[in-house]
C-alpha cells in the first residue's frame, strides 16, 4: 500500500479476492477504450459500468456488441472462458496493455468482477466530475468466487422509515461490496411500510409515523416492484420480512378486528420491544396473514419471505406454536420459502424453514440441534453483525445492548463456526443487520455501515485463510479516499490506519 498515486494492487480490494497472481504491466484506460460484450445479458452490466467509467473519465467508452473477431481490446465483459470451478458468483480476471478480460459462467459473476475492476482504478474514479488522472489497473490475473453464496444485509424501514432513493443508495452500498441479499424489514410497532390492497387501512393509518413521532411513510406497490428490480439489476435479491405475530403494533393499530379485545392500539412511537401480537384465536387473523403473505409473494421475484417470528414474549409457547404452525405452511402454499429470526424454531417448523441467528453469544443449543435436522442458518450474532450496536461509549447513534461492537470486533469472528455445535455446511452465510430506533438519516446509516458492512462482507465473501485483521485494516484503510469522494459519512475508526 502507498500513496495516492500508487496502483491499487490486486490483492487490495475488499473483498480480498481468492486468488490473485500480479505481472508487471497493467492497463490503461484512454478515450480510445471500448467495453466490448459478446452476450446481450451483459449488456445491463456494460450499462452500469460504463456509467460509473465515464463521468471521472470523461472519456466516451462505447459498448460494442463485438461478435466480430478482432475487437477485444479494452474491457471485455464475456460468459465463456471462466473455468467452472468460480461456479454461479465468480469470475476470472485478466489484465495487460491490451485489456482486461473479465469472464464468468453466469451474469452474477461479470458483475462481481466489475465491482472488483472499480476498486482497482485509482480512488478518483468514483468522482461524478472529470479528474486528470491515469486510469491505470495493475497487470495480472484473478481467480475469484464467494466462500458463502449467501451475504445478506437487513435494513430496518419500520422503526424509521427510509425513503425509495434512499434505499437504492444502501443497495448500490451493497453492490460495491459483493452483498447480494437485502433483507428489508417492512412492518414492526412503530410502521407498515408496504401497500396490501385487500387491508388498505394497514398503510392509510399504520404508517404514517415513525420512532420519536416524526412523519413515517411506505412503499406503494410500485415502488416496491421499482427497489426490488433495482437491486436484481446490480444482482441483489430483495428478502420481504412480515415481522408476526409480535412486532405487529402497526397493524393493530389500523384494524380492530386484529386485536383480541376488538379496539385498535393506539399509535406507537417508542422504541419497547415484546408487547404486541395477533391475535392467535380469531380466524381473521389467519384471513389476514394470508391475504399479506400472498401479496408480498406476489411482487417478490425471489425464493425467500421472512416472517419475523421474534419476541412474542406475550404469547404463551402454545399459542406461538399455533400460529407458526398455520403460518409457515401459507409461506409454502405462496411459492416462497420461508424464514423466520431463530425464535421460530420453538414451533417445529418444517426443515425448509431457514433461520437467522440473531443472540450475540456462541451458545444456542436450539439453534445447534435444529442445524442437525436440516435447516440452514442465517448467521447475524448481535454482537458481530448488528450494525445498530455503538463501535465504542462515545462514537455511534445507536445502542449497546449485545456490547460496544469496534471494526475490528465486526471482523473477528467465523460466521461458518460462530455458533456451538453448528457446522459450516449449514451456514447459508452472514448477515449484518441495521436496526434503525436510533438511526434516523442516511448520514446516520453510512455512519454505522462504514466500515462494519464492507468487514462483515469480506468475511461472507473471501476464503477464511485470507481474512486476517492485520491485513485487513490496511485493505480497509485504502477505501477511505474513496469513501470520501463518494461522500460517505463513515466512521473513521482508530483501529484503521487511514491514509
Ligand atoms: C432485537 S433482533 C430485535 C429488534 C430490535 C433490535 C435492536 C430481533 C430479531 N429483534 O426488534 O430492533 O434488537 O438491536
Amino acid at each position: 500500500m502507498g500513496g495516492a498515486n500508487e496502483k491499487t494492487r490486486l490483492e487490495d480490494v475488499v473483498p480480498v479476492p481468492a486468488e490473485t497472481k500480479s505481472t508487471d504491466t497493467g492497463y490503461t484506460i484512454t478515450e480510445n477504450t471500448v467495453i466490448n460484450i459478446r452476450d446481450e445479458v451483459a449488456a445491463g452490466i456494460a450499462e452500469l459500468l460504463a456509467g460509473l467509467l465515464r463521468p471521472a473519465t470523461g472519456y466516451e467508452l462505447p459498448i460494442i456488441n463485438g461478435s466480430t473477431r478482432g475487437s477485444s481490446s479494452g474491457i471485455s465483459l464475456r460468459l465463456d472462458g471462466a473455468p467452472s470451478d468460480v461456479g454461479e458468483q465468480g469470475y476470472r480476471m485478466q489484465v495487460n496493455p491490451s485489456g482486461v478480460k473479465i469472464r464468468a459462467n453466469k451474469s452474477a459473476g461479470l458483475f462481481a468482477g466489475v465491482q472488483t475492476l472499480r476498486q482497482l482504478l485509482p480512488p478518483a474514479i468514483e468522482s461524478e466530475t472529470e479528474q486528470s488522472v491515469e486510469w491505470t489497473v495493475s497487470g495480472g490475473h484473478i481467480r475469484d468466487y464467494p466462500r458463502f453464496d449467501y451475504r445478506g444485509a437487513h435494513l430496518d424501514v419500520a422503526r424509521h422509515f427510509f425513503g425509495v432513493d434512499a434505499v437504492k443508495q444502501y443497495v448500490d452500498y451493497l453492490a460495491q461490496y459483493k452483498v447480494n441479499y437485502l433483507h428489508l424489514h417492512l412492518t414492526d410497532d412503530q410502521g407498515w411500510r408496504i401497500e396490501i390492497d385487500r387491508w388498505p387501512n394497514l398503510t392509510d393509518e399504520g404508517a404514517d409515523s415513525e420512532v420519536g413521532g416524526t412523519a413515517g411513510g411506505y412503499y406503494t406497490k410500485e415502488e416496491y416492484i421499482e427497489l426490488v428490480e433495482y437491486a436484481q439489476d446490480r444482482f441483489i435479491t430483495v428478502i420481504p420480512e412480515i415481522d408476526m405475530p409480535g412486532h405487529t403494533g402497526a397493524a393493530l393499530e389500523s384494524y380492530a378486528e386484529l386485536n383480541c379485545d376488538g379496539e385498535k392500539r393506539p399509535e406507537d412511537t417508542g422504541v419497547n420491544v415484546g408487547d404486541t401480537s395477533l391475535c392467535v384465536d380469531k380466524e381473521v387473523t389467519y384471513e389476514f396473514v394470508n391475504d399479506v403473505i400472498k401479496e408480498v409473494a406476489e411482487m417478490t421475484p425471489g425464493p425467500y419471505l421472512h416472517v419475523g417470528g421474534d419476541e412474542a414474549h406475550i404469547l404463551s409457547d402454545e399459542e406461538y406454536n399455533t400460529f407458526m404452525d398455520r403460518v409457515i405452511p401459507m409461506v409454502l402454499e405462496h411459492g416462497k420459502q420461508p424464514i423466520g429470526w431463530h425464535q421460530v424454531l420453538g414451533a417445529n417448523p418444517p426443515t425448509k424453514t431457514i433461520t437467522q441467528y440473531w443472540y450475540p453469544g456462541r451458545d444456542a443449543p436450539e439453534v445447534a440441534a435444529a442445524a442437525k435436522e436440516g435447516h440452514e442458518i442465517i448467521s447475524s450474532p448481535a454482537s458481530r453483525a448488528y450494525l445498530d450496536m455503538n463501535y465504542n461509549d462515545q462514537d455511534g447513534v445507536g445502542q449497546d445492548w449485545a456490547g460496544n461492537t469496534s471494526v475490528k470486533d465486526s471482523y473477528s469472528w467465523d460466521p461458518g463456526t460462530f455458533v456451538d455445535g453448528v457446522n459450516e455446511s449449514s451456514i447459508k452465510g452472514p448477515e449484518t443487520a441495521l436496526w434503525t430506533e436510533f438511526v434516523e438519516t442516511v448520514d446516520d446509516i453510512e455512519y454505522m455501515i462504514f466500515p462494519r458492512l464492507p468487514a462483515i462482507a469480506e468475511l461472507g465473501w473471501s476464503p477464511k485463510k485470507k481474512t486476517t485483521w492485520i491485513e485487513f485494516r490496511q485493505r480497509l484503510a485504502a477505501q477511505g479516499p474513496r469513501w470520501d469522494i463518494q461522500e460517505i459519512n463513515y466512521y473513521q475508526s482508530s483501529q484503521v490506519p487511514w491514509p
